[in-house]
């Protein structure tokens, strides 16, 4: 039996007796075949190709590579990951893969030079593996008159804030009316999203930031027109400070502090020290300790 070209067979059964006249039952029978993980993953092409503009940064998106699987879903939970090769075929260092997306991004922007990057990479069912080659071709971004108004915008978000905000403006300037430039967000994250056609940048809603954790986040924004065979591309970054919010109360570092003191004491002499700590900064992680 095959689920893939048959997950259900209903028929039949009749039993019968030797007598005469013979009696005869019926009963209805239903099969339903089970789904095992039998097929393997199959890139959707055998080889991508991507072009990355230079210079680039951390955690740019490069290409998305996807497989399919023809078993169901529960069964495909794909994984996919750069197959690493030896030290002297540098490439697995410079791309990370996301294993569930399958988005490649930069690692390393440093090691890269002008040159096509050929990567092995792999997918996996948890039974069968395909694999698939990414070529991608590092190139200086072409010289035009398009560029972003700033090479670099500031702005800031508020920790604690979890409903969506207009943060920044971006916009591009080399361009004559009428022609349409698209904005886009080359570096994939969680938190932001820009407006294609205005360059708005916001925070996405129902993302909490916590300066605790994370105090800026650089992204990087593209601008493209719609030159054919080959578009004017503009990059510039935003660099977002998460602002503080007194959210964290400060802490002492023991429970409890035990101090013993001679009778014989002076007055004025030390008993001892307690401590606590503060994780917000500024006046909202200043401390004063009082005896009550
Ligand atoms: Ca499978
Ligand atoms: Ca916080
Ligand atoms: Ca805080
Ligand atoms: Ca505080």
């Amino acid at each position: 039996m095959d689920f893939e070209s048959t997950s259900f067979y209903k028929f039949k059964v009749k039993v019968s007796d030797d007598g005469v006249p013979s009696l005869a039952a019926f009963t209805d029978v239903e099969v339903f075949v089970e789904d095992v993980n039998d097929l393997p993953p199959v890139f959707v092409v055998p080889v991508f190709s991507a072009i990355l503009y230079l210079p680039t940064f951390l955690g740019t998106e490069v290409i998305r590579v996807s497989a399919t699987d023809a078993d169901t879903l529960p069964l495909t939970n794909l994984s996919y990951s750069i197959v690493t090769q030896s030290v002297s075929a540098p490439p697995s260092q410079m791309f990370d893969i996301s294993p569930t997306l399958g988005v490649i991004t930069v690692r390393n922007a440093s090691l890269l030079n002008e040159a096509v990057y050929d990567l092995t990479v792999s997918v996996s069912d948890g039974n069968f593996t395909d694999q698939a080659t990414v070529g991608i071709d590092c190139r200086p971004l072409p010289v035009s008159d398009l560029k972003f108004s700033q090479a670099r915008y500031n702005t800031s978000v508020l920790e604690g804030v979890s409903s969506a905000s207009d943060i920044a403006e971006v916009r591009a300037v080399g361009y004559s009316i009428g022609e349409t430039i698209t904005y886009s967000i080359v570096t994939p994250s969680d938190f932001f999203v820009i407006s294609e056609s205005t360059g708005i940048v916001s925070t996405l809603p129902g993302r909490e930031f916590d300066r605790e954790t994370v105090d800026r986040y650089e992204i990087v924004v593209q601008a493209r027109d719609g030159g054919k065979p080959t578009p004017r591309v503009a990059q510039s970054v935003v660099l977002i400070e998460v602002d503080d919010v007194n959210d964290n109360a400060p802490k002492f570092t023991e429970e409890s502090y035990f101090f013993v003191v001679k009778k014989s004491v002076d007055v004025g002499a030390t008993v001892g020290k307690v401590e606590a700590h503060d994780s917000d900064i500024g006046n909202n992680g200043e401390i004063k300790y009082v005896i009550l």
